[in-house]
């Protein structure tokens, strides 16, 4: 137990000084593109994807450093990507919506709002045929929510019985758009009735109740019980204490005595080490040439 609280907390905070570091990187102008960010949201990746490992896949969206980085995708390969190098994760040519990792089966984050869950759909039904025990899990929006990918991939993946897991991450807006009056229902958790999927609705805020959550629908899963969709809500009715879930999570492991200050203040240097190297390191990297144009256009298998 101690060790899963060690590595939550890990990778929580590896999430969050990645995207500080980032964005303070992004404002010098040294970084291509643009850098969509998931601050505050680190206990819904950590949460879900603690109970995962290499069988299972992951699409991400385009919020996707926190759904990289707690599928075990290589900082420095990400941080490359995001500098647009050939160290990257996609030699830089993915930039920071693209970063993928198909060892690590993280199918990529994704720069097309909606353009996960029917992946999952793929390589869910892959796992299924193969009896890998394997899952495959999307991460989406509220606003991806509503695009008919996401509600044709819940009835694929209920009507296949699929062992698939759909993680809605509900923060109250799409870009600009409230979801108050863009979403047509209460919530996006009852929406999974109408497909015969459960649905559930989780503070995410709170590490302790995604993670339970997200255990048992893991579990339905590999055990061939099918799809759940998962609402963490980031805000709305059930909104957390107000507090960050870094400093939510520090209080209750230590009020608890399950870790103590020192070991978590220990783990916050060594991330703060690992992402100072990794921006080191992608600044000195190569960027792709001419001829790297023609390379990664198409992919064997
Ligand atoms: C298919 C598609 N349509 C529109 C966009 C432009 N777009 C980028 S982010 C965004 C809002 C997405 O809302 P949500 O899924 O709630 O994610 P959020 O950014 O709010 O976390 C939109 C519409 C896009 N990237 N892809």
């Amino acid at each position: 137990m101690t060790d899963t609280l060690r590595e939550a907390y890990r990778v929580m905070r590896t999430i969050r000084t990645f995207e500080e570091r980032v964005h303070e990187e992004f404002a010098t102008g040294e970084i291509p593109g643009f850098v969509p960010g998931c601050a505050g949201d680190e206990a819904s990746a950590a949460g879900v994807c603690l109970h995962l490992d290499d069988r299972d896949a992951v699409t991400g969206t385009h919020r996707g450093y926190g759904h990289c980085i707690a599928k075990g995708v290589d900082v420095h390969a990400m941080m490359a990507e995001i500098y647009g190098r050939t160290t990257g994760s996609c030699h830089g040519k993915g930039g920071s919506r693209h970063i993928a990792d198909l060892a690590k089966g993280l199918l990529g984050a994704n720069g097309v709002v909606g353009g996960g869950p029917q992946l999952i759909c793929g390589t869910a039904l892959a796992a299924k045929q193969q009896n890998t025990g394997g899952v495959g899990v999307a991460f989406f929006g509220d606003g991806a929510g509503n695009r008919g990918t996401t509600l044709e991939a819940l009835n694929l993946a209920s009507a296949w019985n699929l062992p698939a897991i759909f993680v809605a991450e509900h923060d109250g807006y799409a870009e600009a758009t409230s979801s108050a009056w863009s979403v047509a229902s209460d919530n996006i958790a009852d929406r999974a009735a109408g497909f015969g999927v459960p649905g559930v609705i989780v503070d995410g805020l709170d590490f302790f109740a995604v993670h339970e959550a997200a255990g048992e629908a893991v579990e339905r899963a590999r055990e061939g019980g099918g799809p759940t969709l998962i609402e963490v809500r980031f805000t709305g009715p059930n909104p957390g204490a107000g507090l960050d879930c870094l400093e939510r999570f520090r209080a209750a492991v230590t009020d608890r005595g399950e870790l103590g200050e020192p070991v978590l203040d220990a783990i916050d240097a060594a991330v703060a080490k690992l992402i100072e190297d990794a921006v080191a390191a992608a600044r000195s990297a190569p960027k792709p040439t001419r001829e790297d144009l023609e390379t990664d256009v198409y992919v064997s298998y």
